[in-house]
């Protein structure tokens, strides 16, 4: 490629993958370059899914040849191109040295430790770097942090109420459409076998994502997960497509059964774009602007569409807000002096919780798991068990193809495992085997029994439940519903709250 006449050199990271985005809007497609590249050092920052990172390089590529389309010049430097230097700081060294822009241009990364090394590049390359904000996001850092500023206790509904405000989504006049902000008390059904459960469409793989399947499995064959069969959208069209079969299909359910689990069911009535939005192939607004049309055009419930809409303009954005208010000490938060090491079945699946081998196993082979089974199954059993959040933190972002620090690390460390003390989440999502038994079907196909508290055969989240309320009740009892608990577990006879510590420490031991 020509070095002559590069103004700007714009570098695009592999979650950015959206034409409108402020790098490339800043840009002339006459006159700068755009550089993108496969990286060694990014794929095993932690060791990816291979899906993961299949579906992101072909996604990468299919972008580039997109941007081509658009008149734009691209570099693309593949994983086994010759000139493949690993890492960003070394590629765009490299760039800049043979085509000697004037700056060079880029978006903030999502990520703290991308966002430290784009900050380093302007001394170290002695060239200016202009950073821009990422527009995609419909909260910018600022006002979450203004938002913020001299609360004790950051609540997501508020927050979510501000942001249906700015965007005016669901809105009528002043009021929230139905007269409520929030519908969640509707989305707590179990799901029942029977009903029909619809799956995310299957792409089946082009030429071009054939060969990134060849390459990951050469190159990356020793990380976690399975590659075949690969059947995401890799481009903007087929995630669109993807968009428009949940809304067609699953959304109006949405709401009813959010918070349901199905053995055999991965999806259930989820939506399965985190991974289009997170990478660009989706936009946040557009989406949310379309449920809502679906709901005033009388094709969805509201309570489908405000559940769905709540995920985005206000759990999404508001773990984005926590993450940029609390970086970079956030990520060792241990709020409860948690230190036990992940058990070996998050990587293998071989434990006879069922509802843990069905999560861990699903893992392995879509990288997907819904958000129950992550926070209440997953996310729950470290929880009771005492796991090093950070470890579980490192696990989340490897085996999702939507993990990116800046969603995954404040669900993983704020919502599920409590790190923060409260920052984020009201109360710790700690649950019993009833909890699991009462919005699932797993217990039926287990070998432990839901129902027996104490003893060998018991279900291992009962005994860990109760002493969990225990071990911490100086640290959690001053939480009303957790208090409640406290009390209960007081009310058991003694030799019962010995069992209890016996029973967990037997499991613990065994792990
Ligand atoms: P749906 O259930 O269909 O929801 C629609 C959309 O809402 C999602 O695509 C997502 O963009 C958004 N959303 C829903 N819940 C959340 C949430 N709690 N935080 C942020 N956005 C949300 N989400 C990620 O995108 N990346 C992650 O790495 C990630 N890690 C998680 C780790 C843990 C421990 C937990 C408890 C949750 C995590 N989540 C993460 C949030 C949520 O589980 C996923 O967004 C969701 O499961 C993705 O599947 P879906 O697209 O089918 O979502
Ligand atoms: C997640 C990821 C992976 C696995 N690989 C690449 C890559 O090869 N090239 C790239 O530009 N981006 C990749 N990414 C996404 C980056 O890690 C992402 O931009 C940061 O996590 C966000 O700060
Ligand atoms: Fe999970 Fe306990 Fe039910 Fe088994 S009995 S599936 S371990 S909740």
């Amino acid at each position: 490629m020509s070095s002559a006449a590069v103004r700007n050199l714009i570098l695009v990271l592999g979650d950015q993958l959206t034409p409108s985005i402020t790098s490339l809007a800043a840009g002339d497609p006459a006159r700068d370059l755009v550089l993108m590249a496969e990286l060694a050092d990014e794929a095993r920052s932690v060791r990816h899914h291979k899906k993961k990172i299949a579906f992101l390089f072909s996604a990468m590529r299919h972008f580039a040849e997109e941007l081509r389309g658009l008149g734009w010049r691209v570099e693309y430097v593949t994983l086994d191109a010759a000139g493949n230097r690993g890492s960003f700081t070394a590629q765009l060294g490299d760039a800049i040295a043979r085509h000697g822009p004037e700056r060079v241009v880029v978006t903030e990364a999502g990520e703290w430790r991308v966002r430290e090394m784009q900050a380093s590049w302007a001394e170290r390359f002695a060239l200016p770097v202009e950073i821009l904000p990422d527009e995609r996001f419909l909260c910018p850092t600022g006002w979450f942090a203004r938002w913020a500023e001299g609360r004790k206790q950051l609540r997501m509904e508020y927050f979510y109420r501000e942001m249906r405000r700015r965007t005016g989504l669901l809105i009528d006049g002043d009021e929230p459409a139905g007269g409520r902000w929030n519908f969640d008390a509707e989305n707590r059904k179990p799901a029942k076998a029977d009903l029909f459960m619809p799956r995310p469409p299957v792409f089946a793989p082009d030429a071009v994502t054939r060969e990134v399947l060849t390459l990951v499995e050469a190159r990356f064959g020793d990380h976690f997960g399975d590659l075949a069969p690969f059947g995401f959208a890799v481009t903007r069209g087929d995630a669109e497509a993807a968009f428009d079969a949940f809304v067609d299909k699953a959304l109006p359910k949405f709401g009813d059964y959010q918070d349901a689990l199905l053995a055999g069911e991965p999806f259930l009535y989820h939506a399965v774009i985190a991974l289009y939005l997170n990478c660009g192939l989706l936009d946040p607004l557009r989406v949310c602007r379309r449920v809502e049309i679906e709901w005033r055009a009388g094709r969805v419930p509201l309570n489908a569409a405000e559940g769905f809409i709540r995920q985005i303009v206000g759990w999404r954005e508001y773990v984005r807000g926590i993450y940029w208010l609390k970086m970079p000490s956030y990520a060792r938060s241990n709020f409860l002096g948690h230190t036990r090491r992940l058990p070996d079945f998050y990587w293998t699946g071989e434990t006879a919780m069922a509802c843990v081998r069905a999560a861990v196993t699903q893992t392995r082979e879509h990288a997907y798991a819904h958000h129950i089974q992550r926070l209440m199954i997953t996310g729950n059993f470290a929880l009771l068990a005492g796991i090093d959040p950070y470890e579980l933190h490192e696990w989340y972002l490897t085996v999702y193809a939507d993990a990116y620090e800046w969603v995954e690390l404040p669900n993983t460390v704020g919502m599920s495992q409590f790190a923060d003390g409260g920052l984020l989440a009201s109360k710790p999502y700690a649950a019993s085997g009833a909890y699991i038994n009462r919005m699932s079907d797993y217990c039926g196909g287990c070998r432990y029994d839901v129902k027996q508290r104490t003893g060998a055969k018991a279900c291992p989240f009962n005994a860990l439940y109760w002493d969990f309320i225990s071990r911490h009740r100086a640290k959690i009892g001053r939480n009303p519903r957790l208090a409640q608990m406290v009390r209960t577990y007081d009310k058991f006879p003694a030799d019962e709250r010995q069992r209890i510590a016996d029973s967990a420490a037997a499991f613990l031991a065994g792990l």
